[in-house]
Parts: C-alpha cells; structure tokens; sequence
C-alpha cells in the first residue's frame, strides 16, 4: 500500500507534488472548499481553547477507472482502527479532526450498529408513536452503546470533533494537505495520525475513459501511476511541528519491519505503526526513536486501539515538552 505518502526521493519533486494536487484540486474543488471553510474555525477555536489537536485519516481511499465510474480501484480498511482511535483520543481531551472514507466505520456510532442488525421482534414503535423502544440481547453491547451515546452527545456539544468524510483518493490527498496545512497553528500541539489505508496507484484523470469499459472488446489493459508521497511534505512543510504517526500495512512479517524502518529514518516519522494483514487486531508493532515495542489485545474489555492512543498520547506529550524546553 502506499505510503500515504512518503519524502519525495529527488529534488525538483517537490513542485511536481504540488502541482499534481493542485490539478487535482480543482477537479474536488466543491468538495474541498467545505473542507477549506470547515477546518480552519475548527482549528482556530480548538487552539484558542488551548487543546491538543489530533487528525485520524481512517477507512481505504478509491481510485476510479472510468469518467463516469462504475469500476474502481479499492483499498481495503474496515475504518475500525481510525473509529476507536478517535474515540481514545477525545477520551485524552483531544480535539480531532476525522477524514474518513464515507460508509467506513465512525467514531461512537459504530456501537450502535447494534440496532441496525436488530431483529425486528428487538424493536417496537412505542406509544407515542413518535419513537422507537429497543430491547437488546446482548447486555455488555448495549452498555458500550449507552455509553458511546452519552459521549457522542458530549462531543458534539463541546464541538470537539470535526467528521469529514471523503470517497476518492484525489479528495483523501488534497483533504490531507489542505487540513495538515491548517494543524500547522496548533504547532507542535498538533497530532497527525494517518491510519488511512491509501492506495499507491490511480489512473490519471485525462487517461480515463469517459464511460463504463466494454466488456467485449478482450482484454483491458490499465496503465496506472504511483501516487504521490506525501510524508515528506507533511514533515518538512505542511506541519512540521505536529507528531508525526503513521500506518504501515504489510502481508510478510519481514517487509513490515524494512518498510516501518525506512519510514522513520528517510521520511522522518516520530512513529510508525506496523500492522499484519491478518494478525492486525492481534497486535501491532510501535517503531519509534530506534525501538520497536510489540502492543497486543490481551484484554477482552479493552480495544488494541486504546493502547496504541495511550504510546501516542505519551510520545505527543515528550514531543510538547521538548518544543518548549528549546
Ligand atoms: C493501517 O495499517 C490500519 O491499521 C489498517 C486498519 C488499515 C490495517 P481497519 O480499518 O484496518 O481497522 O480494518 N493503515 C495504513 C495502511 C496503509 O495504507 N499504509 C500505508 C502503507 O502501508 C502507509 S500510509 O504503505
């Protein structure tokens, strides 16, 4: 998967980068101006209040391959990762902003997916006939969803969490510079937390065909372009105060360590998180200042995720303590 992105190799890239985003820009640019005139009064009042701000990217981003698409290229993510992080951080005093794929999974709101699977004799119309009664199954669900609810109506009323839902990877890309680009007045009181499973390829937009390929004319031949890196330009000139966490994904045990290793020292990640394809829920692997540090679910009440929050809230506030010994 792509590394969502990483310091762009060779000089005079750095333009090239830009120029891409900004091309792409235009074509999302309904999208991203609410994003424009969302993020920063959001920003700027967390930081007046004197808040740590985190960004969690969550969910796979989508690449198109057709004008008016009906096929796409995918990136797999549940957005289960992203969802309870954001929830473990706002548990920290946090403000967050959450760029997440839409249709992925949502903070608090995950938790009451339970009535949604309900069967129907779990629900009745009550009296009133202007609301619904519901009577669980399962009891401990039903608390996490009492309690997800009483935090869900907390945060929205502190205004502490600004949802931003994003489809393709050009809106994800140009959504990550233009929110990294308004953390950057929180300083080094922002957190970038980029668990977002983003993909490495797309079709350039003036090589896609207008309309949904044939499908009997043989076999279809794609050409697709890498992605561009984005880590470097977060580190070194988006927000290059802010913590810097990313996400590495990988099949093959051996690969994760290479790629998590060459992420800090190339790219100047302050942390990676290594993940397993399969054994992602199981545990994950913290890179960070030379160390590697194993995290795993051993508790059935707590989520793996709220350990990782718990290393990065630490390391975050390592990192605001040296900025102001400086
Ligand atoms: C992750 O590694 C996340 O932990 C998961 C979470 C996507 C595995 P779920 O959403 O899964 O809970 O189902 N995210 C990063 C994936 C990624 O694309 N990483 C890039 C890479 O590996 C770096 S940005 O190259």
């Amino acid at each position: 998967m792509g590394e969502c992105g990483g310091e762009e190799g060779r000089d005079g890239e750095h333009a090239s980068v830009e120029r891409v985003l900004d091309e792409w820009a235009s074509c999302v640019s309904e999208w991203l101006q609410e994003v424009r005139e969302r993020v920063l009064p959001f920003v700027q009042a967390q930081v007046g209040a004197g808040r740590r701000v985190a960004l969690v990217t969550s969910g796979g981003t989508r690449a198109p391959l057709e004008g008016n698409a009906v096929r796409f290229l995918d990136n797999f993510s549940t957005g289960q990762r992203g969802a309870a992080s954001v929830e473990y951080l706002m548990a920290h005093g946090y403000a967050v902003v959450f760029l997440y794929r839409s249709g992925s999974a949502e903070a608090y709101q995950r938790h009451f997916a339970a009535i949604t699977r309900a069967p129907a004799a779990a629900l009745q119309v009550a009296d009133d006939g202007a609301s619904l009664q519901y009577t669980p199954a399962d009891r401990k669900e039903y608390q996490r969803m009492v309690v997800a609810i009483e935090r869900y109506g907390a945060c929205v009323a502190e205004r502490r969490l600004l949802a931003l839902p994003f489809e393709t990877v050009f809106e994800y890309l140009c959504g990550l510079r233009e929110v990294a680009r308004a953390l950057a007045a929180a300083g080094r009181s922002a957190v970038l937390y980029l668990s977002a499973a983003v993909s490495d390829f797309y079709v350039p937009l003036d090589r896609l065909p207008p309309h949904k390929m044939a499908s009997d004319g043989g076999p279809v031949q794609l050409q697709l372009q890498p992605v561009p890196k984005l880590l470097g330009r977060l580190r070194h000139h988006w927000a290059p105060q802010a913590l810097l966490v990313s996400f590495k994904l990988e099949t093959d045990a051996a690969v994760l360590q290479a790629r998590a290793t060459r992420a800090l020292h190339r790219y100047g990640v302050d942390m990676v998180v290594g993940n397993l394809l399969h054994t992602r829920r199981q545990a994950v692997t913290l890179y960070s200042g030379g160390k590697q540090r194993i995290l795993e679910h051993d508790a059935e009440e707590t989520e793996l995720e709220a350990r990782i929050v718990d290393a990065v809230v630490a390391a975050h506030g390592r990192h605001v303590s040296q900025g102001s010994a400086r």
